[in-house]
């Protein structure tokens, strides 16, 4: 078990300490590498240290809030929507990156347009098993490179990274995909998530630096 206080308590050191920044931004267009990050083969595991067993009975998503059509899906019924290959990188805060990997899920941008948001929605809170909830506004959600997945690199998303469907926001700090998740909430205010409140930052653009709050 992950000591919780202790790993908050760390982070927020990290975070006044401005661990990592390099004080340079980039542009994701010309530079793939966002500053201060490294390239690693695996895909490490970064959670609060519950990883709850989502078996497929037990699944269940929500999409409601701020929209026309609130959603309610079985995994089966989310199976059953359009799915779509992704190809992308993911950048995590703790600095490491990974290139090119292949997901398959549904995309955002399908679960958008069955749920309408209503005009006033303008931020999305996602919301996980393990009780972690983590904010991004609905503009950064509304991309075709965001997506609920459920595979990587060919196979069922295993639970330690949040299988069987977990959220991939791909140009964010992976901290903003959440694992596990189950509601998916848009709001017409903001409202920081998990990592949010304690000392990270509330956009999370790895080519802006964007990891702690200032
Ligand atoms: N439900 C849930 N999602 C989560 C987390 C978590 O603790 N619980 N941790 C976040 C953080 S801080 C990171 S860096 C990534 C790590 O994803 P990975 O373990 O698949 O690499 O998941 C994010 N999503
Ligand atoms: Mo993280």
């Amino acid at each position: 078990m992950v000591d919780l206080s202790k790993l908050i308590s760390t982070k927020q050191a990290w975070a006044k300490a401005g661990r990592l920044l390099t004080g340079k931004s980039a542009d994701p267009e010309t530079d793939r590498l966002p500053p201060g990050q490294r390239l690693v083969k695996d895909w490490p595991v970064l959670d609060l240290g519950v990883q709850p067993e989502i078996t497929p009975e037990k699944f269940s998503l929500d999409v409601n809030g701020a929209v026309e059509r609130p959603l309610h899906f079985t995994l089966a019924q989310l199976m059953a929507l359009p799915q779509e290959e992704s190809v992308s990188d993911m950048h995590c805060v703790t600095a490491w990156s990974r290139y090119d990997n292949a997901w398959r899920g549904v995309s955002a941008r399908t679960l958008l347009e069955l749920a309408k948001p209503l005009p006033a929605a303008r931020h999305v809170i996602f919301h996980a098993h393990d009780g972690y909830t983590t904010n991004v506004r609905l503009d950064q959600f509304d991309q075709p490179d965001v997506f609920l997945v459920h595979q990587w690199e060919g196979q069922p998303i295993d639970r330690r990274h949040g299988g069987p469907v977990r959220v991939l926001i791909p140009r964010l700090y992976l901290w903003k995909s959440a694992k596990w998740v189950n509601r998916i909430e848009l709001a017409s205010s903001d409202r920081p998530g998990f990592w949010e409140r304690n000392g990270y930052n509330n956009n999370a653009d790895p080519w802006l630096e964007e990891r702690y709050d200032d």
